[in-house]
């Protein structure tokens, strides 16, 4: 394309057209994508956006998980603007900083609650979640090293977890089809089974007493593989691009005591969950377990400008920093200024209109009584949200939980009533989940509850139509 181009206006069309020619879009099939033409999204106000045909969409899934302030937040733009003027990059490897980069660190060692005394003052800085994720294996490694016992390689992570896109996020991750791709996992990566009690719970067996077995199910890997063999367990909180899978109760307390029983370290990745989604600034909170390394990205910039890190616990810092010498890794955009800067504002205006406290509290609450009313819908099974992520599953005979055949992918017919009618919601399989942005109000939740079951009562016209309901 020249420059002529580059400055004009483009139709809808004529974008589409170049997307097609030119631009790979991530997780996409794009002889499918060039049968339809990508939507050109232009522009978002609070917690809408709209696409090039003038189409206003409540974005339900807040980006991709992370613009958990809302769009058009002039501050952040401001940030960005000053700090580019002031200092647009410098680099933090040769014994130099930045004063975003330092005074991020210092506020998010301040933002993770201690727990037992174990504290984070240390931040590793990336550009995103996949990198942090790509970071811990090696952080987690050279720990090991450091400490002798070089043969704890195997990180154990989940079935259908994800934890990015890069070889080693992808190899942590449990994704199946990312797997089948490109030789994946890489060694010394294993996988136990998920917590999810619809799909997995025993018939008679509760909820809790579910959330006990999948939690031994690292155990029993631990020592299968050798407890002299395993270095980490890596999780999500909440699974969120797996389905938004809400462990049970009795799931991380368990885990708890099985990793503190063999000494493996607990990696908590919170590049969905952290930055007030779950009520609190990060999830471990939520759910009182102590990991030793957290993952975040996303939302700490509320996705206005790319960054991502490790929150480094004191158990694995006192040893990289008092045993380690030179720490071989690290990424040229680690602490970028700009970014840093964005993250800082955004802090502020999280701190400001008290958005953890407002999903940990009475809006949070008015939201999980809502959204629970969708369990009355005939197509939907176990609507349950926690804090501001929120899943269900579409049943073809509720009475019997019986689902769907995944080739009729009812999912994807369901995001398309919601997009056709203005509501963003993302499918996973039959999964329908939801993650909006933390600003929601009360009117803001009926209305996106009210989008919900028109986009659900369409759905189920559909399906009886096509016979499949
Ligand atoms: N960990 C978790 C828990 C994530 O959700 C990553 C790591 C990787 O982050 P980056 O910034 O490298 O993408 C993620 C990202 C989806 C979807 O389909 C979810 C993510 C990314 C893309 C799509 O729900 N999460």
């Amino acid at each position: 394309m020249n420059s002529r181009v580059a400055a004009k206006t483009l139709s809808t069309k004529e974008l589409q057209t170049l997307d097609s020619a030119h631009f790979i879009h991530p997780f996409t099939d794009h002889a499918d994508l060039a049968t339809r033409g990508a939507r050109v999204i232009t522009r978002g106000e609070g917690i809408y956006v709209w696409d090039s045909e003038g189409e206003k969409m409540l974005d339900a899934m807040s980006g991709l998980w992370c613009v958990n302030v809302g769009y058009g937040r002039k501050e952040l733009a401001q940030a960005a603007y000053d700090q580019m003027l002031t200092l647009p990059f410098y680099n933090s490897f040769f014994q130099t900083t930045n004063e975003p980069a330092v005074k991020l660190a210092a506020r998010l060692a301040a933002l993770a609650p201690k727990v037992d005394g174990r504290s984070f003052e240390h931040v590793f800085y990336s550009s995103s979640g996949s990198e942090s994720n790509d970071s811990n294996v090696r952080m987690v490694r050279r720990y090991w090293d450091l400490l002798g016992q070089p043969q704890r390689k195997v990180i154990i992570s989940r079935h259908n977890a994800y934890h990015g896109s890069t070889m080693a996020g992808a190899s942590l991750g449990g994704m199946s089809g990312m797997h089948a791709q490109g030789d994946l996992p890489i060694p010394n990566i294993k996988h136990i089974g998920q917590p999810y009690y619809f799909e997995n719970g025993k018939a008679g067996e509760t909820a809790d007493e579910f959330g006990l077995r999948a939690a031994r199910w690292l155990e029993d890997e631990i020592l299968a593989i050798g407890q002299d063999k395993v270095a980490a367990f890596i999780a999500e909180p909440i699974q969120g691009a797996g389905g938004v899978i809400i462990p049970p109760a009795t799931y991380w307390p368990e885990i708890q005591r099985i990793v503190d029983k063999y000494g493996v370290l607990l990696i908590s990745d919170e590049v969905i969950c952290a930055f007030g989604r779950l009520g609190h600034w990060f999830a471990y909170e939520k759910f009182g377990y102590k990991p030793d390394l957290v993952t975040f990205a996303k939302a700490v910039t509320s996705g206005y400008v790319p960054l991502g890190g490790v929150m480094v616990g004191d158990r694995v810092a006192k040893v990289l920093i008092e045993k380690g010498g030179e720490f071989n890794h690290g990424y040229t955009y680690s602490g970028h200024p700009v970014s840093c800067a964005v993250a800082l504002a955004n802090l502020d205006i999280m701190e400001r209109e008290h958005l953890p406290q407002r999903v940990h509290g009475e809006v949070g609450a008015y939201f999980a009584k809502r959204y629970a009313e969708l369990n009355d819908h005939p197509l939907v099974g176990m609507a349950e949200s926690c804090g501001f992520v929120a899943g269900l599953v579409l049943l073809k005979n509720k009475q019997k939980r019986e689902r769907f055949n995944p080739d009729d992918a009812v999912g994807m017919i369901c995001r398309g009533h919601c997009f056709r009618n203005g509501l963003i919601m993302r499918a996973v399989g039959d999964r329908m989940i939801i993650a909006p942005p933390l600003t929601m109000t009360h009117a803001d939740i009926d209305e996106l509850l009210r989008l919900i079951r028109h986009a659900l009562d369409l759905t189920q016209h559909d399906l009886h139509q096509k016979g499949l309901f």
